[in-house]
């Protein structure tokens, strides 16, 4: 099928190959990737320059931890997604890695208590998420590996503190301090009409200690100026309420689907999920399990989302959450 290609990719694709620094290439083939006409005929290609674009990472990541000298702080991605926890200091951003996980990082009633990035591992269903407590934001205390810890994940916690004289402050702070780095939190994780050099991450504001906020005054008003721009979920981490829809709302939020692989002539049995974005298709799928099943991929057959269990289906199938996939070469 021919690819179609529009004069914007061809432009990008130009200014790949004259690229000459890591950060100049990630650019062209992130541009590459948004201008590729999306059908079955550069499903390959696609699939290559996100191969790319993940290598690029992995190497500017590892540049980067070599000049600073010293084992990285930057906290790399593990599991289904890496999710941080940012704020201002004593707002419970420890409590809430101690309800999650088997991690202990310490809780206390002084601001700073964190000092370095606490990587922890939180179930949810069948699949691990990664939560990171990032040292604490102030005007005068910003970690420098705080900016990529926040670039290289996939969702922020925005935590705010219900007890505290000024939680909206808190807020907009950390918005603010974030901005600074060049990084903006929304929503949907996109922002219309941003220059070129800035991230966006998607994020949601997280409430905590709802328990000393009875009337819900403050928090109806940080709804009230805050809701349109970022999810609001009111949670007590100490008391342990609403932490179940926090749960599910992290794993909502990445937009990613679980899918399990079955051998040819084996029974069907959800084994340890691979974990996609919403949207993957079964050509990325196969690229997940080995690259060699990408490149051979004949068809494959699927249970779950198909109106037949095992039905057959091509390489642009859109896979669902729970479908169980057989790869055939
Ligand atoms: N009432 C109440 N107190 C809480 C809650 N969560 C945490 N705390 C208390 O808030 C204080 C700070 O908690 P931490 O978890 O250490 O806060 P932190 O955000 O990690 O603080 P730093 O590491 O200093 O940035 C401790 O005294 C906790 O016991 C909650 O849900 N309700
Ligand atoms: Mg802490």
């Amino acid at each position: 099928m021919p690819a179609n290609l529009t004069p914007d990719y061809l432009e990008a694709e130009r200014a790949y190959k004259e690229a000459k620094t890591p950060s100049e290439r990630m650019e062209c083939l992130e541009r590459m990737l948004s201008t590729i006409p999306k059908h079955k005929g550069t499903e390959k290609m696609q699939a290559d320059i996100k191969r790319r674009i993940a290598q690029i990472k992995d190497k500017m990541e590892h540049e980067r931890s070599q000049k600073r000298g010293g084992p990285s702080l930057v906290v790399k991605r593990e599991g289904a997604g890496k999710v941080v926890l940012v704020g201002p200091p004593n707002t419970g951003k420890s409590q809430l890695i101690c309800s999650f996980t088997n991690a202990k990082p310490e809780v206390a009633p002084y601001p700073f208590t964190t000092r370095a990035p606490v990587p922890a591992m939180m179930p949810f269903e069948d699949v691990f998420i990664q939560l990171v407590e990032l040292p604490a934001l102030s005007e005068d205390h910003f970690e420098p590996a705080t900016g990529d810890n926040v670039r290289n994940a996939d969702l922020a916690l925005v935590v705010a503190d219900l007890a505290s004289a000024d939680p909206l402050a808190q807020v907009t702070s950390t918005l603010q301090l974030l901005e600074r780095v060049k990084i903006k939190l929304s929503r949907t994780g996109s922002v219309e009409g941003l220059e070129p050099g800035w991230s966006v991450k998607k994020a949601l504001i997280v409430a905590n200690k709802c328990d000393c906020d009875e009337d819900s005054a403050l928090l109806s008003l940080m709804k009230e100026l805050w809701e349109g721009d970022l999810p609001i979920l009111a949670i007590s981490a100490e008391k342990g309420r609403n932490l179940e829809s926090l749960r599910s709302e992290i794993f909502q939020s990445l937009e990613i689907i679980r899918v399990y692989s079955k051998a040819p002539g084996k029974s069907l049995h959800k084994d340890t999920p691979f974990t996609l974005k919403v949207g993957s298709t079964l050509l990325d799928f196969a690229a997940a399990v080995h690259k060699d099943f990408a490149e051979n991929l004949k068809h494959g057959r699927v249970w779950g989302s198909v109106a037949f269990p095992g039905q057959n289906v091509s390489s642009d199938y859109v896979l669902a959450d729970g479908d169980i996939v057989e790869l055939h070469t």
